[in-house]
């Protein structure tokens, strides 16, 4: 495999990164089996950046016998909690030294703003990073007194071998969610990216060896889904498997691991966030979140709030400096130092929201603003958003992810929790209120893993992230997350208790 040499020369960022394009197996670089290789397209111009070794099943099978052979020589409990956390801490350290490159590369393939790419996922990447290295020595079983003639105890043990699929919209940070907590537990992995952004997996490849971990303890096999993803989810030597991505594969995941070992399953999947504004809100404020809430990342966020809930007394005034606040994002370059949104993430996605769009039209909505391509190279889409439309609509059922608002004008609390909860996702939900009673009151009767109150799309590496219903299984993030990659095993010792 080749090493890829990316410079920029831009705007906010000159310097160069330099990768492995190799799969990434038992700490060394490998070509796939097939020798063949993915493109790897920027979005801002739809041409080709560099190509990538494209995994097989073969290559997957390798990937899960080196980590296999390191989880029971090397790692799991071969390597003490307070050396793992210290190879997590010397890896957040270098993804800090390594930020402006990291951020440089996810901007490259994903799109999205270089300053977004450094303040937020580089700088939460190596922070839920950091986050768990805290816990790696400090994750322990209990000791559970029953009589006098028995000594019972717990331990938490590391699952083993742990497959991860990670998506396309937030690559950098997905991977530290996955590697985090499944490195401070003392598990192997067994790791893809998506297919449209394996930059920054692949850069951080170089780092994971340069903070010394073992060989075969984290593996990383680009490739498509429908092979090397599915090969993951149905191997019977991965013990786990932990995805982020669609509903629809969400369920070929479990589907696969329920048809074979029946492997332990996390998922993170799509959302169709409510975000209820009441009239006692204080606007300005409302109005910003509301903009970040379905605007940051150019809506390419699970937890977006895509469906916006204002009180009638204040649903004109509201929509007015809503339109006014979208027309001051700029769309543009995300090497462009007043860039906040970039390019879609990929033709197919572009494609799936402008579809999305005109079924909106199509259904007899109004596009207040927006709703047309920006420029003629990359996938640019205008910030858009619908108002008049009916529950039944697509735009207001269906995850658009794409920067799509609808804007809904409703009557009274009930009517909102009602409306907000009719959805199958469950993933977030956000609740604009100057009074704390009716806020969390309402926080609480919605079916969310997450509620915001008087702020949307907030995370921290403390804080658990998941969903209910149909956005998902488990959680993640936070002491939570924890358990996912641990077995619990109970010990009963005998004092003295005679048969
Ligand atoms: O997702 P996929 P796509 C939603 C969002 C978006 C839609 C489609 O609504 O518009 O999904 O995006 C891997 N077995 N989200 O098609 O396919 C794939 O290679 C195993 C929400 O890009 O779910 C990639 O690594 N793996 C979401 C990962 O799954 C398979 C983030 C996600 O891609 C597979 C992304 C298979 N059969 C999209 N097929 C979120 N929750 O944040 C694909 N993959």
């Amino acid at each position: 495999p080749k090493i890829h040499t990316q410079e920029f020369d831009t705007a906010v960022f000159k310097g160069k990164a330099e990768f492995n394009t190799g799969l990434f197996i038992d700490g060394k670089w490998v070509d796939g089996s097939d020798g063949k290789t993915i493109d790897v397209i920027n979005p801002t111009t739809g041409k080709t950046v560099v190509q990538v070794s494209l995994g097989s099943p073969k290559d997957v099978d390798k990937a899960v016998a080196a980590a296999r052979k390191a989880f029971e020589t090397v790692w799991g409990t071969k390597t003490p909690g307070f050396e793992r956390s210290h190879l997590l801490f010397k890896l957040a350290e270098l993804m800090e030294q390594h930020s402006d490159r990291l951020a440089a590369l996810e901007a490259l393939d994903n799109g999205k703003t270089f300053g977004w790419a450094k303040g937020t996922d580089v700088a939460f990447a190596t922070n839920t990073i950091r986050y768990y290295a805290g816990w790696a020595d400090k994750n322990h079983g209990q000791t559970i007194e029953t009589t006098d003639d028995k000594l019972g105890y717990t331990r938490h043990e590391p699952v083993g071998v742990v497959g991860q699929i990670i998506p396309w919209n937030f690559p950098l940070l997905m991977l530290s969610w996955k590697l985090g907590p499944a490195l401070a537990t003392g598990n192997t992995i067994v790791l893809k990216p998506s297919e449209f952004t394996p930059l920054t997996a692949l850069y951080m490849t170089t780092l994971i060896n340069e903070a010394g971990f073992p060989p075969g303890v984290v593996n990383i096999v680009n490739g498509y889904g429908q092979d090397v993803g599915q090969t993951i989810a149905e191997h019977l030597d991965i013990d786990k498997i932990a995805f982020t991505g669609s509903t629809l594969v969400g369920r070929k995941i479990m589907e696969a691991a329920a048809r074979t070992n029946l492997k332990n399953v996390t998922l993170e999947l799509g959302g169709k966030s409510p975000n209820v504004i009441f009239d006692d809100a204080d606007l300005d404020e409302a109005v910003n979140w509301a903009a970040h809430g379905i605007f940051w990342n150019h809506g390419q966020a699970c937890c977006a709030g895509s469906r916006i809930f204002v009180h009638e007394k204040i649903y004109d005034e509201f929509l007015k400096r809503f339109v006014a606040k979208t027309k001051s994002i700029k769309v543009g370059d995300p090497f462009e130092h007043d860039s906040y949104q970039g390019p879609q993430v990929s033709q197919q996605q572009y494609d799936r929201i402008m579809s999305y769009i005109d079924s909106g039209k199509e259904q007899g909505a109004t596009v207040t603003l927006g709703g047309k391509r920006v420029g003629n190279e990359g996938y640019f889409i205008e910030p858009t958003i619908f108002t008049d439309t009916r529950p039944d609509m697509k735009i207001v059922q269906e995850e658009i992810f794409g920067p799509v608002g609808v804007v809904i004008k409703f009557h009274d609390d009930e009517d909102v929790i009602r409306q907000a909860n009719e959805t199958v996702y469950g993933l977030a939900a956000a609740v604009f209120s100057r009074d704390v009673t009716r806020a969390l009151s309402v926080a609480h009767r919605l079916h969310a893993g997450t509620t915001w109150v008087n702020c949307a799309n907030m995370l921290h590496p403390q804080i658990p992230f998941g969903g209910f219903k149909q956005s998902g299984i488990g959680r993640e993030l936070g002491e939570y997350a924890l358990a996912n990659y641990t077995n619990v095993k109970a010990v009963h010792v005998n004092l003295g208790h005679k048969i």
